[in-house]
This record gives C-alpha cells, structure tokens and sequence, in this order.
C-alpha cells in the first residue's frame, strides 16, 4: 500500500510516496503554481552510496587522543582513514572534548558557528541544536550575517535603520506589478534562484508576479552580466554591465538627474541625513570627477545615451530599483547598496507603491512574494552566555590568527583561540572562498567534529563524525517569516544505518553533560513540533484574529495559512511623517553621509556612496583575463542532492559548465562542450565549456555547489568555483565574503583527466579493515 506523507524541503512543500520503507514518488503541492523540479531529488537522499551510516572517528586523531598529544593532531584531516565507532563511545569522546576545552580553554575556544543550510525542518534544524545545547553549558564562538548577505545588512542597519529591506520586507511584487512604470533589475529576477526559500516555501510565486509585469507593459531594465538572470520572456532591455560596476551605474544615474535639477529636494530635506557631502561628491566638488552618463559610461561598459535616458525615464516615472544580494556578495559590497538608496532618495519615490527601492528579490523565492506577518515556527537557542562571534566569512581568518583583531559595524574584537569546531548542517568546502587557504587553516585546530548526512569534503575532514538523518527519516515542521505556509514533514521512511535525528544527536550529549533537561523541556519531538504549531497558531490568533487549524488537522493535511498581507509600500509611514516614524539611524533618516563612517575613516568604506574599484574587476585585469560569476545552481541548492539526476542534468561530461560568450571562447580556440581549466591566483579546476550570447563578453558564468574534488595534480576535478575566488572581506565595516570578486583565465584542455567522481567515491576510504 502506498502511503502519502507531507514533506518539504527548502525548494517546497510536497507530498512524498512510500511503498515498503522506499520512496516511490514525489507530487507537487496542487496549489503551489510553480513548483521546483528539484522536489523530485529528494528520493536521492534515501541511496546510501554517499551518506554516513555511522560514527566514525579518524584513525590519526584517535591516536594522538588516547596519548594526550595535541600539537599537529590536525596534520592527517582529509588523508586519514577512519574507523567506526558505537554511538556511545562517539558521545563520551565529544562529550569529553567539549569537557576538556571549556577546562581548559574556555567556552570561546569552541566554534559553533557552524553555518549552513542543513534541513528545512526547524524543530531538527542542525545548528539551532547545536548552539542550545553549548548555551547550557557556557555558550561558544558563533557567527553573525550569512554568506547570503552580509555587507547589505550592515549598511543598510546604518543607512536605513534596519535590514528589513532586503529581508524581504521591502515593497511587495503585488505593489510593483501594480504600480511600477519603470523597473530597474540589478542583477537578476529569475526562477533560478526563487525555486528555494531556507524553510521551505507554500508555493511560487515570482512567475505569476513577472507574467503580470509583462501583461502591464511595465518597462524592464535587466543590469546584469548574464541575460539568463530574468526569464527570456520578459521583454527587458538587457545592459551587460561589468560585474562590480553597479554602484558607478547608481552614482551616474544620480548625478545625471541632479545635474539636470530633477532631484527631489524636498525629500532629501525632510527625508535623509548628511546628503550635502554625498551631492557635493556626484557633483565632483572633492575629487574634479562629475559622476554623469559619461563617467559611468567609462567604467560600466554602458552607453551613456542609455544611461541618460534611463535617468530621466525614473524621474519621470514611477521607478522602481531591485538589487540581488549577490552584487552586495562581492569586495565593496556595501556600496552598491548604498548607492541605490541614495539614488532612491535623489529619486524621491522612496514610501510610494511600487516606487523606492528593495533588495534581495527573486534571490529567496519567499522576498517580495508575499509578506508573512504571522511568527514562523523555531527553535530557541535559549539564552547565548558569552559573547564571542564572527563576521560568518572570516572562518579562515579566525582560525589562522587566533588572538588576532577585526573591525565590525565600526567596533574593533579578537578572534578567539579556536581548539575545538562543531559543524553540524553546513557545509564550508562548498561554502567558502579560497578552499585551498581554508583547507591550510582547517589543520590548525585540536579537534573537528562534523554531523552531516552526506559523506561530504567537510566530513572527509573531520575527526569525529555524528551520523544525522535527512529530513525524510524523523518528523518535523517546516516555515519561514517570508513563507506563506507552515509545512508538515512527516517521517516518510525508517532512518538509514545508525543515523540520528540532530536533535537526539544533542540530546544525548546534552546528557552527558548533565543538561538534558534544560535541553528538552521535558518534550519529545512531536511534543516540541506540536508546541511549535500551537505558538504560531495562537500569535495568529492573538495579533490577527485568524484561525489557523488545529494541529491533527494541519498535520494530517500537510500545511496552514499563515497571516500574509499582500500589499505593501516599504517606508510609507516614515516618507509620510519622518518624525513620527524616526528610522533607527544616527540621524533618524536615511543616512546619505555617516558621521559613524566619517569617524571610523575606513579606506574601503566611506561617509558616503562611493565608487571604489574591486580588487579584481575588468577595469583593471589582463586582455586574457575573465571576470568569474559564481552564481547558484539551477539543478540544487547549493552542495545538496548534487548527484540528483536534475543537478547532473545540468552538468556536461560529468562536470559543471562554464558559460561564456561565444567570441571569447573563440579567441581562446574553445568549442562548445570542450574542457577547460579555469584558473585563478588561488587555484584552478575543469568545467565544460559552453558557449552563448547570453553572458556578456569578458565573463564566464560557473555556478557553485559541486562536490569539492581536488586531483592528483591539486586542479579540482568537478568545477567547484571556489578553489578560485578569493577570501577577502567586503570591507572593515561588513567583512561579508566577496565570492562575486574574482579574475581567471580559462584554456582549452587536452589529454585525459581522472573521472571527478571516481576520484571522490575513491577518497572516502570509509571504515575499513580494523572492523
Ligand atoms: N563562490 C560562491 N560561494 C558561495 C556563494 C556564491 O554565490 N558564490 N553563495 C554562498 C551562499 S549565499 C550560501 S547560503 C552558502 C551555502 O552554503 P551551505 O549552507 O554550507 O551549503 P549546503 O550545501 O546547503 O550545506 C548544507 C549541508 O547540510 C547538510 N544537511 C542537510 N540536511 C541536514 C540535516 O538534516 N542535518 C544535518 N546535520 N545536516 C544536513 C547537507 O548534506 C550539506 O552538507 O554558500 C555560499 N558560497
Ligand atoms: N536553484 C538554486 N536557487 C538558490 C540557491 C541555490 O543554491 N540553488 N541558493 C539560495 C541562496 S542561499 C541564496 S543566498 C540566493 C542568492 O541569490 P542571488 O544572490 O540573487 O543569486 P546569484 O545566483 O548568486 O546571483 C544572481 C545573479 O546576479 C548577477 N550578478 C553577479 N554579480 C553581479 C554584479 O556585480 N552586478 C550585476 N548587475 N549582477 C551581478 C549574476 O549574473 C547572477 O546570475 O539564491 C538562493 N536560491
Ligand atoms: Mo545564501
């Protein structure tokens, strides 16, 4: 008999098909519109070719453990073999690691930052229990922002008082679809990267959103080096643009309209802060450099007639400008957002419907869509007793230079001395910048723990592997503050091997360190997901007088409503009664000139919006050099489900393809389908080359995620972008990752090279002979 058991994913809500502890189908949700192929993967997770059957401990690290020795116990991560472990046995030793280095070291010495995407379930979510669980007994070093958004938060927290506008809380695509005359993309709009929402998301619904700006004529301006970032469909007037460019755009556009007398001065007076010195600067009053069309024409590769045009056509219009996160994911990425505030503001539409600018749209399939009101299910981490932390991307920096200091959002801390890392539900070898460099520093700390359901190069790099299940294998609840639904996930099949749920994982350390109460609160896991319902449905009760399901219901029929509202005009209040409705600024306004900024004299981040030249871009690269787009992956997210048919689908020759413009290919005597090695001053891997109009001349496109390979002669084998990029901060305020920053050169490969996957299947040398 087939049983039908509610599920998600962070792709979506589905309903998954079970014969005989098999997954034998997978069905879209019938009201979701636009569901995600990658939904159909999931059955992948249940093959054990590639997942952790059971705790492991790396043979090296046991030795130097049970002699006491610490110095160099790192030196065999990743060469190693492993051997298997019982589960109990596998709790004392990190039991008593953690023991050992509180003793000794002090709670700040472990880092459980552990970032990542782990499942969608939000009762089993991997980090949320790892960081309750070190509360309890001291707390640890943690992160804060993501690798998703890092440098646009922090600004925005100083110009705009919050980060809400690109969390999803800027205009609504139901405001733009219904008010916008001229929509300015930034970076994309696309499908691609919708399909996903951390949490999972009820339905999709950017396409519906796009096929009504089309069917309103809404004229559409896609800035972006690749075309494919907006669907073909959408009738847009593509400008490919430089990468990295795109604060010099703003700057142009603004100064272009301030030139012509068409900024609206009444809105910068009563509206923002400290626009003298940001006006003064587009005019070129410090440097003799006016920012116009022809300035950025200069640096951006776009006509300055477009640029012109454009400038007018916002004034004249109702404008709206969306920036992806990813340009904010790149060296200076604070200022493109930045500079789309101040051009917003020159602009003056800023709190009218469909007028003002937002961030991040399309980047989250839940941004914009519809504005969830309600409170989304979690699981509290409970109270963080210490308070070591940092910026998420700076882990390699953490770990080389213990004692070591760094600048965040204008203050100054110490990296902790870091003996001890938990990393359960992530993945840094995919995650990360400059793989060989964090490879290097990844050898330095006394012990490495890694809980994980896939057999990933993170864990190949462990000491000590915990075993989790997927989502598939125990119950759950799934939801987001920008998703419309609260999800059921039902347990759909038995756990493989010896695999626990991540929260019984923590439990029974938990226990062992003599914390299980506090840690379970005397619940079990559906007495926790059925508290976690019961809290969102009584918020919606309470705030909203909507009536959600009760719970049997709910989990019987697999998702509920949650509170949404659907229009909405970012910073209405505030444009209506600036002092009624004070932003949480230095200035209570939107700050355009930053007294913090201009006290801090940060080089790569000043007082106001400013074009500095990245670290690597085409402005300043070789005639042999391309500039490297790592963006994600159509067929996964991120390293998930990488050997799923829809993410192989998208691979040519069993490698990730490198997309560029045909004429660049040519130069370089590359055809379509060839194999290439791209390389960086970091390091170099193999991609297929494919050739197509569609990304801009001086880029090549190759999506992140692949399963991180190196070869015999160190070249990664799968196309894993990161052996390439660098590891470099956004800037001493943000220090988000700059993965969008980075130069290669790309040549045509001949002879013979090893089989990536066989490579990989090869350097897992699971536990062997001493069972
Ligand atoms: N070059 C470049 N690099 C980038 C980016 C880029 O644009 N360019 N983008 C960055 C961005 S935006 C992000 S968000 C990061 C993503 O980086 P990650 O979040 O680290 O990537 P994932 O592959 O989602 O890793 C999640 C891990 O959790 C595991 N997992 C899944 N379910 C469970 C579970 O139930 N329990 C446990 N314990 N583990 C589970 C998966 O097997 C996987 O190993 O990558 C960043 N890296
Ligand atoms: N299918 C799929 N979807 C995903 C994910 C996934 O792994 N797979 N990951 C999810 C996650 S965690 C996140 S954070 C989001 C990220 O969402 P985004 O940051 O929006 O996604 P990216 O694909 O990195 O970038 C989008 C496009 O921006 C363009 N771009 C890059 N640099 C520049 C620039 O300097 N200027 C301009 N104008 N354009 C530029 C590139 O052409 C790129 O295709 O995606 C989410 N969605
Ligand atoms: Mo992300």
């Amino acid at each position: 008999m087939i049983r039908r058991v509610p599920h998600a994913s962070h792709w979506g809500s589905y309903t998954v098909l079970v014969e005989d502890n098999q997954i034998v189908g997978v069905e879209p949700l019938d009201i979701d519109p636009d569901p995600s192929p990658i939904i159909h993967s999931v059955a992948d997770w249940a093959k054990p070719e590639r997942r952790v059957l059971r705790p492991m401990v790396r043979e090296g690290w046991l030795k130097a453990h049970e002699k006491g020795v610490f110095e160099g116990r790192g030196a065999g991560r990743g060469e190693d073999r492993f051997l298997a472990l019982p589960w109990d046995e596998a709790e004392e030793l990190v039991a008593g690691e953690i023991r050992r280095v509180i003793k000794d070291h002090g709670n700040d010495s472990i880092f459980a930052g552990s970032y990542g995407w782990t499942s969608s379930g939000r009762f089993h979510h991997a980090p949320s229990n790892l960081k309750r669980l070190l509360n309890l007994v001291g707390g640890y070093t943690g992160h804060v922002d993501t690798y998703s958004i890092a440098a646009g938060p922090v600004i925005l927290r100083h110009t705009l008082g919050s980060d809400a506008a690109c969390g999803g809380y800027a205009n609504s695509l139901d405001s733009i679809a219904e008010h916008t005359k001229t929509l300015v993309v930034f970076g994309a709009l696309t499908p691609r990267t919708a399909q996903i929402e951390a949490g999972g998301l009820g339905t999709h619904k950017l396409e519906t959103h796009l096929r009504r700006i089309v069917e309103r004529g809404v004229k559409v301006i896609l800035i972006s080096p690749s075309r494919d970032d907006l669907p073909h469909w959408v009738n847009a007037d593509w400008w490919p643009i430089r990468p990295n460019t795109d604060t010099a755009l703003c700057l142009g556009l603004a100064g272009e309209i301030l030139a012509a007398g068409r900024h609206d001065a009444e809105f910068l007076n009563r509206c923002t802060s400290g626009a003298d010195s940001y006006l003064s600067y587009l005019r070129g009053e410090a440097d003799g450099q006016v920012k116009n069309a022809r300035w950025a024409a200069e640096i951006t590769g776009i006509g300055p007639g477009r640029i012109a045009a454009l400038a007018r056509a916002m004034v004249d219009t109702r404008s709206m400008i969306t920036m992806s996160w990813s340009l904010q994911r790149a060296h200076h990425g604070e200022q493109p957002y930045w500079a789309a505030l101040g051009l917003a503001s020159v602009i003056g539409q800023i709190g009218l419907p469909g007028g003002g600018v937002g961030f991040g749209y399309s980047s989250l399939g839940g941004v914009g869509t519809h504005l969830n009101i309600g409170r989304s299910p979690a699981f509290s981490h409970g109270h963080k007793p210490n308070k070591a932390f940092i910026p998420v991307a700076r882990i390699t920096d953490l770990l080389e230079n213990p004692g070591g200091s760094f600048t965040y959002e204008g203050q100054e801390y110490t990296y902790p001395d870091t003996r001890l890392v938990w990393w359960a539900g992530g993945n840094p070898y995919h995650h990360h910048q400059d793989l060989n460099r964090l490879d290097a520093a990844w050898k330095r700390p006394e012990t490495i723990i890694v809980q994980d359901p896939m057999f990933t190069a993170t864990v190949r790099r462990g000491d000590i592997i915990l075993p989790a299940t997927t989502s598939l294998e125990r119950n759950d609840i799934g939801g987001n503050r920008r998703s419309d639904l609260v999800v059921a996930m039902g347990k759909c099949i038995e756990p493989l091997g010896e695999a626990r749920s991540d929260h019984e994982i923590a439990r029974a350390i938990a226990a062992r360190l003599g914390v299980e109460e506090a840690f379970t609160e005397g619940r079990d896991e559906m007495g926790w997901i059925r508290h976690m319902y019961e809290g969102t449905r009584a918020d919606a009760k309470a705030r909203f007088g909507q009536e959600m399901p009760e719970f049997e219901e709910f989990w019987a029929k697999g998702w509920a409503q949650m509170p949404v509202k659907r229009m909405h005009s970012y910073l209405a209040e505030f444009r209506e009664d600036p002092e009624g409705h004070r932003l949480e600024t230095e200035s209570g306004k939107i700050v355009l000139g930053s007294q913090m900024l201009a006290d801090r004299q940060y080089a790569d981040c000043p007082a106001h919006p400013t074009w500095l030249p990245p670290a690597e871009w085409l402005g300043a690269a070789a005639e042999d050099q391309l500039h490297l787009i790592s963006n994600q992956p159509l067929g996964r997210l991120h390293s998930q489900l990488e050997t799923a048919d829809y993410s192989r689908s998208e691979k040519r020759h069993g490698r990730e393809q490198a997309r560029m413009h045909p004429d660049e290919a040519k130069k370089r005597g590359i055809a379509d389908g060839n194999t290439v090695k791209v390389s960086s001053a970091r390091g170099a891997c193999y991609a297929t080359a494919t050739l197509t109009p569609t990304v801009a001349r001086g880029v090549l496109v190759l999506p992140t995620g692949s399963w991180f390979t190196p070869g015999p002669d160190g070249v990664e084998l799968s196309g894993n972008p990161n052996v390439l990029t660098p590891d470099i901060p956004t800037s001493a305020l943000g220090q988000g990752c700059s993965a969008h920053t980075c130069l290669v050169r790309v040549e045509k490969v001949t002879g013979e090279i090893p089989d990536s996957d066989a490579v990989y299947m090869g350097s897992l040398q699971a536990p062997m002979a001493a069972e």
